[in-house]
Order: structure tokens, then sequence, then C-alpha cells
């Protein structure tokens, strides 16, 4: 990866790390120009190894089934079926083996299947899993290092746990009076990213927000914010399934972490794996689905760990988990139709999204309005600690979008961020 940007980089005068071939003191500028430059933007000619594929997408179909509201796209989840597409009257999505059966069993209307590799090796928007412009574990796992190094005296990065797998997910802090694990009186905002494997955008999004507030500490606002909040950055949560996505050299649309499930089968999804109406609405029991909810609520280390993380801090006021792709800015609930039961939070909740939905152009949500899915992360972290918690559906027509769609897409989010850390000290002083 990166062999043409890296060479370019060794020829200019800025310190290198050895080891990774990077500048030590990266800016937010130059990852923009680095994601920018003509040769990450080139789209490389798909790659793709079909017999990986093959193997690798247990035997999914692409299936279109007739939806006609969000009560069938729930059901259609419960069936197991992993949606990827909304359309007016239709659903389209991967369907392992048993999901088919149940399709079928429960007399849903199919309208097409192909074999999930066929789907994929036909996709023109596909590029290479080494693409430039994105960073995986390593690259974001460095990159946060640097600017822990760099901005020292607010900065400061730990891990929250471990993987299935074993990978520490980093979370970088930036708070001018508190370091590491150190408890904080101040108000907190909690930004995380790439839950799920596929979803990229959502590690850059937060790992260059994080990137472009330490290089913009000396503005006078925000100054202010990194002086008053407590500020946590986690860009990758699910970084064993994000690099399983990409291992291959052909991405795999992989949605779950590694978890190895008692029937042999792989991976839990960690926004149905939180202990908020747990598995009971839009959500698979079975283990092979593509939306598994796990054996039970906070099985799975990753999301255990954004518990332990949430509960041990109670600062946190607001929190945005990153999601792609449908350009919308969900609230709670998203797990129940009815309306969140504290009007303030209730108007807070609206508020907030519509705010941050006209500096990214997305649109605000109810989350139940999309489907109702029980287990998420944002209902859980709203009801257990009370902290506003949104999920950000990033822009892009599909899981893997480009590389030119980074730069608009940080862009705006890093206004829709900076707005929420304006309200965090009190968000209901925006109502
Ligand atoms: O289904 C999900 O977990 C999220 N969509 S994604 O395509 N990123 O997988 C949406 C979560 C929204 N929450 C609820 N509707 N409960
Ligand atoms: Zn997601």
């Amino acid at each position: 990866m990166k062999l043409l940007l890296c060479a370019a980089l060794l020829s200019t005068s800025v310190a290198v790390n050895a080891e990774s071939s990077r500048p030590e003191n990266i800016s937010f500028n130059q990852l923009l120009a680095e994601i920018t430059a003509p040769e990450a933007l080139q789209v490389p000619e798909p790659s793709l190894d079909k017999t990986i594929l093959a193997e690798s997408l247990d035997n999914r179909y692409w299936v279109t089934v007739r939806a006609q509201d969000k009560y069938v796209r729930t059901r259609l989840l419960e069936a197991g079926l992993d949606i990827v597409e909304i359309n007016k009257d239709t659903v389209s999505g991967f369907a392992g083996p048993y999901t088919m059966g149940l399709l079928s069993a429960k007399a849903f209307t199919v309208l097409s299947r192909v074999p999930a590799a066929q789907y994929i090796s036909g996709l023109t928007r596909d590029f290479p899993a080494q693409d430039a412009a994105y960073h995986n574990y390593k690259e974001t796992s460095d990159l946060l290092a640097q600017m822990a190094a760099r901005h020292s005296d607010i900065a400061s990065l730990f891990s929250i746990g471990k993987t299935v797998e074993g990978r520490d997910m980093w979370c970088l802090r930036i708070n001018s009076t508190a370091k590491g694990s150190a408890p904080s009186a101040k108000p907190g905002a909690f930004f995380l990213g790439n839950m799920h494997a596929r979803e990229h955008l959502a590690n850059e999004i937060p790992l260059l927000f994080a990137a472009w507030l330490l290089d913009h500490r000396n503005d006078v606002d925000v100054k202010k914010y990194i002086g008053s909040l407590d500020i946590y950055i986690v860009p990758m949560l699910n970084s064993d399934g994000a690099e399983f996505d990409i291992a291959s050299g052909s991405y795999q649309y992989y949605r779950k972490n590694m978890s190895k499930n008692a029937n042999g089968s792989r991976g839990v999804d960690l926004n149905r794996n939180f202990d908020s109406w747990w598995c009971e609405s839009g959500a698979s029991s079975y283990p092979g689905s593509d939306t598994y909810c796990g054996p039970k609520a906070f099985s799975e280390p990753e999301s255990q760990a954004v518990k332990n993380f949430m509960e041990a801090r109670r600062n946190i006021k607001t929190h945005i988990s990153y999601h792609t792709y449908g350009s919308t800015i969900l609230y709670p609930w998203g797990g129940s139709e009815d309306e969140v039961s504290n009007p303030k939070d209730k108007q807070a909740f609206i508020k907030l999204a519509g705010e941050m939905g006209k500096l990214t152009g997305y649109l605000p949500q109810k989350s139940s309005d999309m489907y109702v899915a029980t287990g998420d992360s944002c209902d859980w972290a709203y009801a257990a600690t009370g902290a506003l918690s949104f999920t950000f559906e990033l822009e892009g027509r599909g899981f893997y979008p480009g590389a030119a769609i980074i730069k608009a897409a940080v862009e705006k989010n890093v206004k829709a961020a900076v707005y929420l850390l304006s309200v965090t000290d009190n968000p209901y002083k925006a109502i």
C-alpha cells in the first residue's frame, strides 16, 4: 500500500519514522493532501479473487426482497437478512442459506437472487483493499500514537480493551488537564468509529477529526473546548473485522466481529449485542446471520469495552457512533417505536440532530424510522448513561465509495462534530 506516496514523502525533508515510512509529525492538512493526491484517487483495476470470495462469503446470496415499509424491514432483519440498500418497495442485501430458507418459509417475496461472489465481481465501483487513502489498523494505530506524542500536553492514548483477536481498541483523549484513564469532571464527548467491519469511512471520520482538532488547537473555539471538555475518540472499534475485510486483497463485504460461534460460523453483529431490548426485534439469534445478536448481551469484548468505558466515565454527555451508509443522523429509540420519555431529551435529540443535519446535509431521523433493531449501541448508551447518543450513517452509495469521498465527508463531519462539542457543556442550552 501507498508505495508511490511513501516514495514521495521520503524525498521530502520531514522526519520519517523508519519503521512505518511515515512522517512522524503528519498534520491534518498533510493527511488530506495524501488522501486527495492523484495517486490516491485513482481507482485501480479491480483485483477480485473469486475463489477467495466464494469461500469467505459462506455461500451467501445477494437478494432483492419486496419490503414496503419499516415493519417488513424489521422482520427481514430478524430473518437474518443483511440489509444493504433500502428502496421504496424493496430492500437488497446478503442472505446465507439459513436466511434464504426463512425467506421462503415466511413467504417473503424474493424478487431476485444471485450468488454473492457473482454480485461482487460484477461491481464496477469496487477497488482493491490496499487502497492508498484509507487507514488500516496499523496505520490508524501509528497515526494515533503520533498525534498523542506530538501533542503530549493535551493528548494521550490508551487502550479500552482487546478485540477477539487481541488488537487494542485505541482511544485518543484530548483534555488539557487529565491524561490516560485519569478521571475528569469536565463534560465529555465520545466519538466512536468502525463498529461494522466493512464501514471503513467510519474510521476515517473520527481519525481525521482527531487530527483536525489537534491542528486547530489554537483556534479560539477549539482551544476553549480542549480546555473545558474531556474529548474521547475511538476510531476503530472492530479492527479485527476491518482487517479481515481487506486482508485478501479484495473487499469481503464483512460486517460482524471475528468471534467463533458455537455452530462453527463466524461473527456477532456488534450493533445488536448491546443490552437494550437485546435480540427482541430486527436481530437474528441464528449465529450464521449477519444480524446475529450473540449468545447474550455484551458477549463480545468490543461491546463490553464500550460498556465499561462509558460506565466508568459518567461525565460523557454527548456521543456519536459512526457507521455507513445512508446520509442520516439517527437518534433514539432505534429498538422501539416509542419516543424517549424525557421531553427535554427528546427536544435536545431533535434539535441537535437537526443542527448537525444542516452542517452535513444528512437527514435527521428517529432511528426506528429506518427500522426497529434492538441491541443498538446508541440506545444502550443513552439508556444506561444519559449521554445524548447519535448514530451517523455517513454518505456514499455503498460500503466502498472510493477515496474521492473522504475529503468532503471529513470536512462536513468536522463541522458537525465541532457543533456537538459546542453544546457538550450543556446540550439543553440548544433547545
Ligand atoms: O443496522 C445497523 O446497525 C445500522 N445500519 S448499518 O448499515 N450501519 O448496519 C443502523 C442502526 C440504527 N439503529 C436502529 N435502527 N436501531
Ligand atoms: Zn454499521
